[in-house]
């Protein structure tokens, strides 16, 4: 309400819309007189008004009832005719800048509209409340197609149905920030899928998984209740929890299993006290584990597996209350023989003697001679700790490996499949690190096979109504990929080298990316341990500090002999994997010599998987939806604007609207064109053909040439034309009602 003059904010300014021609023609934009625009309030959100008067450079504006405000005319941004308020497809909006999308989603929102389309993208907004959207009665609908207003049960049908028609496999990628919504959305989508099979079979099992794998795979967040995390076993922020079975496990566990696995209270074990927080609003731990081990037995897991699997849960918290001595005048520890350490061994099935060894000493080969080197209290916690996680991190593995199994066991498989990706938006925060730099490399090659896909999509459009398609601009982010994954100088590779090195630092890593990378357009060095990428949803400054650390994150080959001794089959079982997989690391072993683990790097992992995801997704038809977080309360009724438009760029949903303005984003065939317009023609028309009557609309009004393209049966249109059109139509239009109500006020 604090609304006064003020200059654009440094967000608006640096957004891409501002003075940019491919966002239609806002420069050449004079208010006039009962237009609506928008005007920018001091909070740097967008409000809706209307021109009173315009008077030199400013004009004043009506923002709401007795709210009137005086403003540089230029600081103005078109909106667009009240007919297109709260539009299902953005790409109907004829002006499509910031400020119109961001109103218009605003406007959905606000009446539980919570899907929109942005062209082949269906943008989902989190509305943090029940919304009466789903259920069978909607299922039904979307199947028998009754219903088509923008829904994930529209992406999941349109993927059923092209599967069947296409015979190709289909994914539905479903992108956003933490909290946004994407595991709700994936939900979403696997229940109409699973309501083919009229909610028995096969179907009904695959959505038991999900209580499963959100038990061991999602942990309460600063951000979100039920956060899918991967890595948060030995350390956990204040406010913020670790994985959700262990509590359910100490809360729910019947009292025979919690003797077996010498349970305690989850107070009690470091690993989870140190955040101080143990329960979730709303949510009945206890009440979770009885449905998780239901959803167990619906899968097919044993109950001897499930003991198994709650041994090694119990194993890792049990693996951060061993604690050491130290034994020598250097620090040197062993393990100190308690409870603890007992109940590891115990859980693990190896020997107390075994588990010392695998702590406190580290077995190497220098020169082909075996060594032994004994291990410092930091280094002895860090060994312990890497193997709680590596415990774990195999235990979801073999979870998720074994549902696969048991779902597959004697299906008829019709060997066509739909994937569902629920994967973490591009991240951009004050502080960024590795996990940041993986996680938008990732987004980068996304957007990569995102922008191509759209590509494909809009030329064969095109070339099917037969326009001119060279004409069409699209920008590619293959140089920001090139940054990455260039060898041997590209940031991944450069990386690698540099964490091989024994003595190098994060500020020689650093360096070291400046004095090769400089020349590139995409990398800034900054100053000290820092370097900035310019990514397709904008510049993010990383700091390399622990980057060499995470990038090593070693796991040492003393853990993995001592998991392979284990009498228990489930740590036996992960080792043989481990070592397995540390055999046959073709690309990049380790030359280390201060360890011997032959291991791949984080990096050279996540992009060998990030690589078979790609293949696997570049054999699919794409189905793209993109969540979007209104607010960081997750409270519902709430949206701020300034949030939303950042998420909006990061999810390349502003890109996919750009990508289409450099083409011909408004389309309208030849009769509706003509229906709609023809009455402003100044000569009589009506015995014409549509496509006539449209070609001398365009010429009456001076459409460009170079502003739209005649196809067979429709008309293509740079982005803003339309709403010039429509401008003269609601002028004409109101003006033969002013002649018509004054002639009635004559009659009268
Ligand atoms: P995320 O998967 O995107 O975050 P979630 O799917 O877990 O986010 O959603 C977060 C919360 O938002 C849920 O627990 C719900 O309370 C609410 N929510 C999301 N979508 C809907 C919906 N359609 N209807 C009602 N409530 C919804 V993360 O895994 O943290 O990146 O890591
Ligand atoms: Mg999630």
């Amino acid at each position: 309400a604090e609304a006064t003059p003020r200059r654009l904010s440094p967000r608006a300014a640096a957004s891409p819309t501002q003075g940019d021609a491919r966002w239609g023609d806002t420069s050449s934009y004079g208010a006039k007189k009962k237009h609506r625009v928008f005007c920018q309030l001091l909070n740097g959100d967008w409000a809706l008004c209307t021109v009173l008067t315009t008077s030199g450079d400013e004009s004043v504006l009506k923002v709401s009832e007795g709210k009137v405000l005086r403003l540089k005319t230029e600081s103005l941004q078109p909106a667009n005719p009240e007919i297109l308020d709260g539009v299902d497809d953005l790409m109907q909006l004829s002006y499509l800048s910031e400020p119109s999308v961001l109103y218009n989603l605003q406007y959905r929102y606000s009446q539980d509209m919570i899907y929109t389309k942005a062209g082949p993208v269906l943008v989902a907004v989190n509305p943090f409340k029940k919304v009466s959207l789903y259920g069978n009665e909607y299922i039904d609908a979307y199947r028998n197609k009754s219903m088509d207003s923008p829904h994930v049960y529209a992406i999941a049908d349109a993927a059923l149905r092209e599967m069947k028609r296409d015979e190709v496999n289909q994914s539905i990628i479903i992108s956003g920030e933490s909290g946004a919504g994407k595991t709700e959305t994936a939900k979403i989508a696997m229940q109409y899928l699973a309501s083919l099979g009229g909610g028995s079979g096969i179907e009904y099992e695959i959505l038991q998984t999900n209580p499963i794998l959100e038990a061991f795979g999602n942990a309460k967040t600063l951000r979100n209740d039920n956060s899918s995390r991967f890595s948060r076993v030995v350390q956990c922020a204040v406010g913020e929890r670790s994985y959700h079975i262990f509590y359910q496990l100490c809360a729910g566990a019947p009292a025979s299993l919690r003797e077996r696995l010498n349970l305690k209270k989850v107070d009690e074990y470091k690993y989870l006290k140190q955040s101080c927080c143990y329960s979730i609003a709303g949510v009945d731990d206890a009440q979770m584990f009885r449905t998780v081990t239901e959803a167990m037995n619906i899968v097919h897991i044993s109950k001897e597996d499930q003991e198994n699997v709650f041994a090694m849960v119990s194993a890792v918290l049990w693996l951060g209350d061993v604690s050491f001595t130290v034994i020598d005048n250097e620090n040197h520890v062993e393990i100190v023989v308690d409870e603890a350490s007992k109940t590891v061994a115990e859980l693990l099935g190896c020997s107390i003697e075994d588990l010392n060894l695998a702590l406190s000493k580290r077995h190497m080969k220098v020169n082909n001679e075996n060594i032994v080197q004994k291990l410092t209290l930091a280094q002895a916690t860090d060994t312990r700790d890497a193997l709680a996680k590596s415990v774990y991190a195999s235990l979801f593995e073999w979870l998720v490996e074994q549902i696969n199994k048991s779902l597959s066991v004697g299906k008829r498989r019709t060997g066509r499949s739909i994937s569902i990706l629920d994967i973490y938006g591009f991240e951009s925060f004050d502080k960024n690190s590795f996990e940041q730099f993986c996680i938008n490399y990732a987004n980068e090659r996304l957007q990569q096979h995102f922008n191509r896909h759209l590509f494909k999509l809009e030329q064969e459009e095109y070339v099917e109504d037969g326009i001119d398609w060279a004409k069409v601009e699209f920008e590619d982010n293959q140089d920001c990929l090139n940054l990455f994954e260039k060898k041997p100088l590209g940031l991944l590779s450069l990386l690698d080298e540099e964490s091989t090195f024994p003595n190098a630092t994060d500020l020689t890593f650093a360096n070291k990316l400046k004095q090769h990378l400089n020349l590139n357009s995409c990398f800034r060095g900054e100053r000290g341990k820092s370097f900035t990428v310019r990514h397709y949803a904008g510049e993010v400054a990383y700091d390399t500090s622990g980057f060499l650390e995470k990038n090593r994150d070693l796991l040492h080959m003393d853990s993995i002999r001592l998991l392979a001794k284990c009498e228990i089959s489930l740590p036996n079982m992960f080792a043989s994997k481990m070592l397995a997989q540390s055999d046959n690391s073709m690309s990049v072993p380790y030359r280390s010599s201060a360890a011997d683990s032959q291991k791949l790097s984080v990096a050279m992992k996540f992009k060998g998987q990030l690589f078979q995801l790609m293949q696997r997704l570049e054999s699919t038809t794409p189905h793209f939806i993109r969540c979007i977080k209104p607010n960081n309360l997750q409270l519902p009724a709430i949206y701020e604007q300034g949030l939303v438009l950042q998420q909006l760029k990061c999810c390349g949903v502003l890109e996919v609207v750009r990508i289409s303005r450099s083409g011909y984003p408004t389309r309208m065939t030849h009769q509706k064109f003509a229906r709609r317009y023809g009455f402003l023609l100044l000569e009589d028309v009506a015995s014409q053909d549509p496509l006539s009557v449209s070609v001398a609309i365009l010429h009456q009004f001076n459409i460009l040439p170079e502003m739209y393209q005649v196809g067979y049966t429709k008309l293509f249109f740079r982005t803003g034309q339309i709403g010039k059109l429509e401008d003269t139509r609601n002028r004409t239009l109101h003006g033969i009602l002013r002649v018509q109500s004054c002639f009635r006020g004559h009659q009268a």
